[in-house]
């Protein structure tokens, strides 16, 4: 069964809320930059002590090598791994995983991204930054739940675990991408479930769909 990553980009009370709500259905969580900066880095072990899931931190680094070490020393003290950006070259991601490995957390590296803007840029490249990904044999990649089959062929190109973002608000269908997801991948959903009016039953609905 694929695993269900809740999103929470939201405050701080608002996040600790949600998490208490929906804890017996999800499998991960996975916070971003507005919750980060709204509190600390500390709230990863408010997050913990709430729902003891694995954490994801979704900072997409995207720095030169050296730069890219010290925010994966930091945030890795806290998190259970962290989302990068591959367009940076393999010197820049690869910082991030030899730090990863060493404290035995998780890199994950974005391919192409799930919002219409992608394919401006990023997705005439995402076939390439999927291989990179395989590669330097990273713990996974993010690819779009809103295209199917771009979904499915970066699946297949890296051969690492998905996490996919793009289900509900973003307009994209379970039913269009759950045949293309494995045991080891990870549907990404926030806002149609912490946004809804009943987020444990919007949770549960997710779950019992995967
Ligand atoms: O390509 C990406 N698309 C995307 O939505 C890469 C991401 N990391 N995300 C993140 O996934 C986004 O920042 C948000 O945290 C989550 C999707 O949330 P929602 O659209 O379900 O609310």
């Amino acid at each position: 069964m694929p695993k269900l990553m809740l999103a929470l980009d939201l405050d701080k009370d608002k996040a600790l809320k949600v998490v208490e709500e929906v804890k017996n259905y999800i499998d991960a969580i996975k916070v971003g930059y507005s919750l980060v900066l709204s509190s600390s880095l500390d709230i990863v072990k408010e997050i913990k002590k709430i729902a003891n899931k694995e954490t994801i931190l979704d900072f997409k680094v995207a720095d030169i090598p050296v730069t890219n070490e010290k925010i994966a020393k930091i945030s890795l003290k806290y998190g259970d791994g962290i989302i990068v950006h591959g367009f940076v070259g393999k010197d820049s991601v690869k910082a991030v995983k030899d730090v990863a490995k060493s404290l035995n957390k998780k890199t994950i590296m974005v391919t192409e991204m799930s919002h219409p803007g992608a394919l401006e840029f990023i997705q005439p490249i995402a076939n390439k930054l999927a291989e990179m990904a395989k590669e330097l044999n990273l713990d996974g990649i993010v690819a779009p739940s809103t295209r199917p089959e771009r979904l499915r062929e970066l699946k297949q190109i890296s051969g690492l675990p998905i996490y996919t973002p793009g289900v509900g608000a973003q307009g994209g269908k379970l039913e269009e991408i759950i045949n293309i997801l494995d045991d080891e991948d990870y549907l990404i959903v926030g806002r149609s479930i912490y946004l809804s009016d009943n987020p444990k039953e919007m949770a549960k609905y997710y779950k019992e769909l995967l």
